[in-house]
């Protein structure tokens, strides 16, 4: 029997809660997107049902002002979730002048690991006693366990008095498909444990469904029509097209004339419509590795109101998100931490602005233009786009019209501070030919006094403004030295 990849992390995870669970005034702090929400929301549960009693924060990044404005905290012990690992070498610094004992639960990539140019500084790893990252134990952070993840195996160890943590499953799914480490055919590696221990202790149903996002709110014309991946001629990206293949199954979609969703259908009804999109595909000639693509493992929270965001994991994360990116991870948080009136009430609202400034974002961006350049494309925004959106519209129109889809995207954006934000998007196909976004952000960023990392497929940085053509050079010429 082989055993689970997540149990890997044991080990680690026996130690960071052992020592969370003595200690005596504990910050816990974390990353404002999906994966950061979820994390928080599942340590700090588990913390709290151990009997700690654990503040919370929330930031958009790490910075080393921050990390010093933690220190000056009264917190003996600060866990990082979601983030902290590309920090490690300011975070032990703090831990030598004794103003904080680090926990860091993140997956992204350990800055020092990130000095390929300079001499290694591994040793400095080993100086973190408490450091749980999926990459130091050989799963991949950026497909295989989320930060959410990480988290789900620190609650694992916490579990003592009786507790049984085997529910925050659900939320650490959230985290993984909100962090995009759901790929067609469901989620992999050490993800696949979690989703598990979910569906056994009935928070979570894994079924292969339609692969499309909106499947518990989306009227089904509008499901059909946003399904720009499958890129079926005739229906997606066309809404006429949609609502004439739905009129012709001549099946009632309606209720009192208005479109069901895709959640209000039956098993049989589901059944007729895939059949007819997979006919409907092959006729117009669509490839069959795209027809097999339309179906796939998707995560719906079983405890959730059917019909509702929060019922699929894909939409849930969407939830979180456009509170969290609008200085709201508060509202998100409380979501999470099971607050379905005021709060959800309020992330609605969100929700709604989110969408619309997706939308816009990717309309400026298509308008505008992408600049193609030998090894990689970018646009810039400049206060077009929120900072805290424009690495979600770089991802949205990577394989768009007017992108390359072979060449990883850099999207520039102000910040509110004045400095600029930028986000790196990859593919899979890229990654495995050898790109590593995490890099390149913190090398390109260190290069123009800025700082940067994250995963090889999504990375980011923070640079001050007027360097971005400093910024482009410098990764146009880190690109060549990676093999890809
Ligand atoms: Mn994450």
């Amino acid at each position: 029997m082989t055993s689970s990849p997540i149990l890997k992390l044991e080990h680690r995870a026996n130690e960071c809660a052992k020592y969370l669970l003595e200690s005596e005034s504990l910050l816990c702090i974390s990353h404002v997107d999906a994966d950061g929400l979820t994390s928080a929301a599942i340590a700090t549960q588990a913390l709290q049902r151990a009997g700690v009693s654990v503040s919370t924060a929330f930031s958009k990044k790490l910075s080393d002002l921050e990390l010093d404005q933690i220190a000056k905290m009264p917190y003996d012990t600060v866990l990082f979730t979601d983030f902290g690992s590309g920090k490690i070498d300011k975070i032990i610094e703090h831990k030598e002048l004794g103003n904080f004992t680090p926990v860091i639960c993140d997956h992204h990539q350990p800055s020092d690991i990130l000095q390929i140019n300079s001499e290694p500084i591994n040793h400095r790893i080993a100086d973190l006693d408490f450091h749980l990252n999926p990459l130091l134990f050989g799963i991949d952070g950026a497909t295989e366990l989320s930060g959410a993840g990480t988290c789900y195996a620190l609650a694992k160890s916490l579990e003592c008095n009786g507790a049984n943590n085997r529910d925050l499953s659900a939320l650490a799914v959230v985290g993984a498909v909100g962090d995009m480490q759901a790929k067609n055919g469901g989620l992999s590696g050490a993800n696949i444990d979690i989703a598990k221990d979910g569906a056994d202790a009935g928070v979570l149903k894994i079924t292969r469904d339609l692969s499309l996002y909106g499947k518990q709110t989306r009227s089904l014309p509008k499901l059909l029509e946003y399904s720009n991946e499958f890129g079926i001629p005739g229906i997606s990206n066309d809404s006429s097209g949609s609502i004439k293949f739905l009129n012709n199954l001549g099946m009632e979609l309606k209720n009192n004339g208005k479109w069901k969703t895709w959640s209000g259908l039956s098993p049989f009804e589901k059944k007729e419509i895939v059949n007819e999109l997979v006919r409907h595909s092959i006729s117009r000639g669509l490839s069959a590795s795209k027809i097999n693509s339309f179906v796939g493992l998707a995560y719906e929270l079983e405890l959730e109101v059917i019909g509702t965001e929060l019922r699929d994991a894909n939409e849930f994360s969407t939830v979180l998100n456009s509170t969290a990116r609008y200085g709201r991870p508060d509202v998100g948080l409380s979501i999470c931490l099971g607050n379905r009136e005021e709060a959800f009430a309020r992330a609605k609202n969100l929700l709604a602005i989110h969408r619309k400034n997706l939308s816009m974002g990717i309309s400026y961006v298509l308008r505008d233009g992408v600049s193609i350049e030998e090894n990689f494309q970018w646009f810039h925004a400049r206060n077009q786009i929120r900072d805290t959106i424009v690495g979600i519209v770089a991802g949205m129109v990577l394989g768009l019209e007017g992108t390359d889809p072979n060449k990883p995207i850099f999207a520039f954006a102000e910040t509110e501070d004045g400095d600029l934000k930028v986000s790196g998007r990859g593919t899979t196909a890229l990654v495995e030919n050898g790109l590593n976004l995490a890099e390149i952000m913190s090398l390109s960023a260190q290069h123009v006094g800025g700082e940067g990392g994250g995963h090889n497929i999504a990375a980011g940085a923070t640079i001050p403004l007027n360097t971005e053509k400093m910024f482009l050079e410098k990764t146009k010429t880190l690109l060549l030295s990676q093999p890809n």
